[in-house]
């Protein structure tokens, strides 16, 4: 096992425990909400896939992102009191991916490597 794989999994250990003592302590307060949303982001291969994900990887409020090369589905389970849906496609749209709604500047999106240049809705 490589350093980065173990410190990331003690990272995620560490997680696990206090996101338990946290559900614990607020058990009598609200119930933890979750919003699950899937929707369009266009792109390519495996590597925009890496770059989509990643724009939301150890952000607070996500719980869960994955999108699919195939389908071009982005499924988003999020915490809606510390992040918006809004802001979720923002975040995507700033590392160079349009979606249904929120499109990525010329700028960003030319930056993208060639494989990676996906064809863009018409706008
Ligand atoms: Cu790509």
């Amino acid at each position: 096992m490589n350093k980065f794989l173990f410190s990331f999994l003690i990272v995620n250990l560490m997680f696990v425990f206090s996101a338990q003592a946290q559900e614990q302590t607020s058990a009598s307060k609200t119930k933890k909400k979750v919003a699950t949303e899937v929707f369009t982001v266009y792109g390519n291969c495996g590597m925009c896939e890496r770059t989509i994900e990643g724009s939301l990887t150890g952000v607070k409020g996500i719980k869960k992102a994955g999108w699919d090369k195939d389908s071009d589905q982005m499924t988003v389970s999020f915490n809606p009191t510390v992040i918006s849906f809004d802001q979720i496609k923002q975040r995507i749209a700033d590392v160079g991916y349009d979606s249904d709604s929120h499109r990525a500047t010329d700028e960003v999106y030319n930056n993208l490597p060639g494989c990676c240049q996906y064809d863009r809705p018409v706008r």
